[in-house]
């Protein structure tokens, strides 16, 4: 077992026994949106590109009954590279274990970032049950199946050198926005993503982008199932591709969304700093009448 799985699975990470996080939760009392399931996917934590601030105020905002994890959660590649991790991170830990003990299923799917965690695969840890890949039936009985996304990435090789350059734009999108946001932050300026402008922007990328959707919705045809939940793109998406729907969740590194179920089966991506945008307008609203 190398260092990284023990701190994820000996508890220095998910430290089950830590009876407060540092950020404390609002009061109970405060309503939350309930939904009848939320995925959220590609939080990296362990990287300075998580916005952990932006996940705790959505995961104190919200309730489900089930919780997809979908994958790239730790960021156990970079975590190796080089150790990070903040006490806000734990604070994310904490307040999914907490969800757990209250009562809502909790399905962790790893990705490639935090694949050390596959060979864990019908475990639980905490309440957490840890899958390979899920079958999630709707609300009005559609069967959708959730995977992380990496799983097409040979499938992708055609277009890999894409995908190195896409990477490398990434990454450096990636520090770019963390210091455009800090500086906005200090300006007292809404979170402004700055690849999801890019990415709507280079043609390489939406291409790159598109041929993965329909890879993805083309596989989750094959298997026979109404449609498909993944991440690992970093891009929420809601799509039908030939009779098959096609649901991409996003990220917690610069998109900051989750895809969500209503209770009658609908299904929804929220974009978090547009929400936190309206809730901070109601309450301005609110004071002034
Ligand atoms: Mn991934």
């Amino acid at each position: 077992m190398d260092a990284v799985t023990r701190l994820a699975v000996d508890g220095e990470i998910f430290d089950f026994h830590r009876s407060e996080p540092t950020i404390p939760e609002p009061c109970q009392s405060r309503s939350r949106r309930r939904f009848r399931t939320i995925w959220i996917s590609d939080i990296h934590l362990g990287t300075r590109g998580c916005n952990a601030d932006m996940l705790i105020d959505f995961l104190d905002s919200t309730d489900s009954e089930t919780l997809y994890l979908v994958g790239d959660i730790i960021d156990g590649w970079r975590l190796k590279k080089r150790f990070y991790w903040p006490a806000a991170h734990n604070d994310i830990v904490w307040r999914i274990l907490k969800r757990a003990k209250r009562g809502t299923r909790i399905i962790y799917v790893p990705g490639n970032h935090d694949e050390m965690l596959r060979p864990y695969a019908g475990l639980n840890f905490g309440g957490v049950e840890i899958r390979r890949n899920a079958i999630h039936e709707t609300a009005d009985g559609r069967r959708l199946l959730v995977l992380h996304g990496d799983e097409f990435d040979t499938i992708m090789l055609a277009h890999r050198w894409l995908a190195h350059v896409g990477d490398f734009a990434y990454e450096l999108m990636m520090k770019l926005n963390y210091v455009v946001n800090r500086v906005r932050t200090a300006f007292g300026l809404p979170y402004w993503s700055l690849s999801k402008m890019a990415k709507h922007k280079v043609k390489n990328a939406v291409e790159f982008i598109s041929k993965f959707e329909e890879i993805v919705a083309h596989e989750a045809g094959q298997r026979g199932v109404d449609g498909v939940v993944c991440g690992h793109i970093h891009t929420a998406e809601i799509r039908d591709i030939s009779g098959v729907a096609y649901y991409n969740d996003g990220d917690w590194v610069e998109g900051c969304t989750a895809l969500v179920e209503h209770s009658d089966g609908r299904m929804e991506v929220l974009h978090w700093a547009d929400e936190i945008t309206a809730r901070n307008s109601r309450d301005v609203a609110r004071i002034a009448a």
